[in-house]
């Protein structure tokens, strides 16, 4: 039996997509969290960018990028989560490649420096929410991108729409209600199990503790008490 040993830290989205992916495949594998900060020389041995993901196989072969990683497990593990026509599959591959897009219009705001760069961030959601409302219009009934089935590109946003969640907590965006499609689409992702690697409430906790760490503008709102009880 293959073995998998997935690479992570535990706040990254990136490998959060990945995870979702084995867990869709029902497959087992060691999950190791690493310290972003301290990142231990087994680790940088096997990661060209010195980042996570990294996927081992077989204690022989490390995959990286999330990307690369999960279009691997489709290829090599059934059930095959890309359609089967070519001209679906090229359609779903443009739009998984339109994630980091996604990601930085989204989420970038948790990364802002001040006042002005966090309204600019936020100034972006729209564009990125649009495009993907037009996207979801034209491929049809979900619940998921491609209708009745999972797929690749349900994998890749659902880390994404979830932060755009815990950031609306942290602060009111209040974009996404705007966008039917999207926001029924983002809350069947977030339903998923296979969405989740962590408890829901104990993950969001981590991630605004993160945030809060971060020191950047969106820390303030994060109330210290807040992060204490959590
Ligand atoms: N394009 C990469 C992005 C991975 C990525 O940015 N990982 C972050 C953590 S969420 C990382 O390892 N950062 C460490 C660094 O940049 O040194 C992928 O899809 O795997």
């Amino acid at each position: 039996m293959t073995k998998y040993l997935l690479v992570s830290f535990k706040t990254c989205p990136w490998v959060q997509r990945s995870a979702i992916v084995l867990r869709e495949k029902n497959i087992d594998f060691e999950f190791r969290h690493i310290d972003r900060d301290n990142r231990p020389d087994w680790f940088l041995a096997i990661s060209p960018h010195k980042k996570v993901p990294v996927l081992r196989v077989d204690d022989t072969i490390s995959l990286f990028e999330s990307n690369a990683i999960n279009e691997y497990l489709d290829e090599t593990i059934a059930p095959r989560l890309h359609p089967d026509d070519p001209v679906a599959r090229a359609i779903n591959r443009a739009w998984t490649d339109y994630v980091p897009t996604f990601a930085e219009q989204v989420t970038g705001v948790a990364y802002a420096d001040d006042a002005a760069a966090g309204q600019k961030c936020l100034a972006q959601i729209p564009q990125a929410f649009e495009r993907i409302e037009r996207a979801l219009e034209k491929q049809g009934a979900g619940p998921f991108f491609n209708g009745a089935k999972y797929s690749l590109v349900d994998a890749g946003y659902a880390p994404f729409l979830q932060r755009y969640y815990f950031l609306d907590r942290i602060m009111p965006i209040g974009q996404i209600e705007k966008y039917p499609r999207l926001k029924a689409w983002a809350d069947t992702l977030i339903k998923r199990p296979s969405t989740h690697s962590f408890p829901a409430a104990e993950f969001e906790a981590l991630y605004r503790l993160t945030v809060k760490q971060r020191k950047k503008w969106l820390s303030q709102f994060i109330a210290e008490a807040a992060v204490a009880a959590e």
